[in-house]
Order: structure tokens, then C-alpha cells, then sequence
């Protein structure tokens, strides 16, 4: 009776923790949690306009693979329409993921449909986008994907409308460090599919419009 009651506790324990998103292993075994899901992308979003670039812009060469694990670098590598998942932003019906390499202090500008601009200074909009990954503004060297900005939509219908994607090198900003012309990949995902990534090498003070596109 004894037994059968503790095997009754863990069974019911074993379950709690299944149903609120964690995996369990066997007792005796470890426990890993794992994260939320993110939330499902729209396919239905339309795309009135793929994205296009300016010149000097350059699509990325590598492709992703389904089984490659997912690794913080602005670009998809395991092809499930989410831009860096697990990696502390987030995904969504709209993502815009900027990255970099070096010291450089670079900083995305979103206009949206409303004409207002979402970036470190406006990091939200009254549309429901977000800027949740900032990087380099305040010279936070210790913090986690330091030369990674992101925006996002998450609601079933974002605006619809033109987005126009502008990137700065912000010369001046006190923490960009020994850095000159750097390399930067921007990838955009929109209704749960990366619609393209691009590379372009950005000179110090440079500002460029980088892409636009219409849903
Ligand atoms: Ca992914
Ligand atoms: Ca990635
Ligand atoms: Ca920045």
C-alpha cells in the first residue's frame, strides 16, 4: 500500500510537470525544462512585396539544414522560419534580425506602416512591434549576443503596408571599439517563413537603407 501510494505521488508529479512544459525523465534519471514554444506565425500573412535591397547588398550563399542546430547568428540554420530561437528574442508573424561582427556599435531603424520608427530609442510602436534584442548601447560588453538587434511582430495580423529596414554605424557612439568597415547580416522572416538574408559591409558613419518590403 505504501509503495503503490508513493508510485501514485510520483506518477501525479511526473504528470504536473509534463503539463506545465517541462520534460521529465524516468526517477532516477535527470530533468532538463525546456523552453516555452514561441508562438505560432500567421502563414497566412500576405506578402504584397518581397523584401528588396539596396545595391551593394548581397544574398547569403549558405542554406539551412533541418537538422542543424539553431546557434545565435542572425540567420535560420535549422529552416523552421524562426530567426535564433532560443537564444533570449523572439520570433514572430514579422522578425528582423540584424548581426555583426567586430566592435562596431551598429543600430537598426524599422519604419512601419503607422510612419513611426522603431529602434533603441523607440524600442516599441503602437502597432505591436518590438526591438527586444538591443545591442552595444550601453556598452554592456558582458551582455548575452552583443552584436545582435532584433524586431518583432507576435499578433495574428500585423499592419499591413510598407516596412523599410535601415542599419547605422553609429561612429561616434562611445562603444563602438576598434573597429572600422564591418560585415553585417540582416535576415527577415515574415507569416513563419525567412523570405531572404543578406550580407553587406558597412563603413563607419554609413547609414543604409538596407531593405523594404510590403504585406
Ligand atoms: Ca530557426
Ligand atoms: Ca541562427
Ligand atoms: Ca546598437
Amino acid at each position: 500500500m505504501q509503495r503503490h501510494l508513493s508510485s501514485s505521488l510520483l506518477f501525479g508529479a511526473v504528470m504536473m510537470m509534463a503539463l506545465s512544459g517541462c520534460f521529465v525523465r524516468p526517477p532516477g534519471g535527470s530533468i532538463r525544462v525546456r523552453n516555452p514554444p514561441p508562438p505560432r506565425a500567421n502563414a497566412t500573412v500576405t506578402v504584397q512585396s518581397q523584401p528588396t535591397v539596396a545595391s551593394g547588398v548581397t544574398v547569403v550563399e549558405s542554406s539551412c539544414n533541418p537538422s542543424a542546430q539553431e546557434v545565435c547568428n542572425g540567420l535560420d540554420d535549422n529552416c523552421n522560419g524562426q530567426i535564433d530561437e532560443g537564444c533570449g528574442y523572439s520570433s514572430g508573424n514579422i522578425q528582423v534580425t540584424l548581426a555583426w561582427g567586430g566592435g562596431a556599435d551598429l543600430d537598426m531603424y524599422i519604419q512601419t506602416p503607422s510612419g513611426e520608427t522603431i529602434y533603441y530609442g523607440a524600442p516599441q510602436d503602437s502597432t505591436g512591434g518590438h526591438l527586444d534584442q538591443d545591442a552595444r548601447g550601453a556598452c554592456a560588453e558582458q551582455n548575452a549576443n552583443n552584436t545582435i538587434e532584433n524586431v518583432y511582430w507576435n499578433q495574428p495580423n500585423p499592419p499591413a503596408g510598407q516596412y523599410r529596414v535601415q542599419v547605422h554605424y553609429w561612429d561616434g557612439s562611445p562603444c563602438s571599439t576598434g573597429s572600422g568597415p564591418t560585415n553585417l547580416t540582416l535576415s527577415i522572416a515574415i507569416g513563419g517563413q525567412v523570405r531572404g538574408a543578406w550580407n553587406y559591409t558597412i563603413s563607419p558613419g554609413e547609414r543604409v537603407d538596407m531593405a523594404a518590403f510590403q504585406i
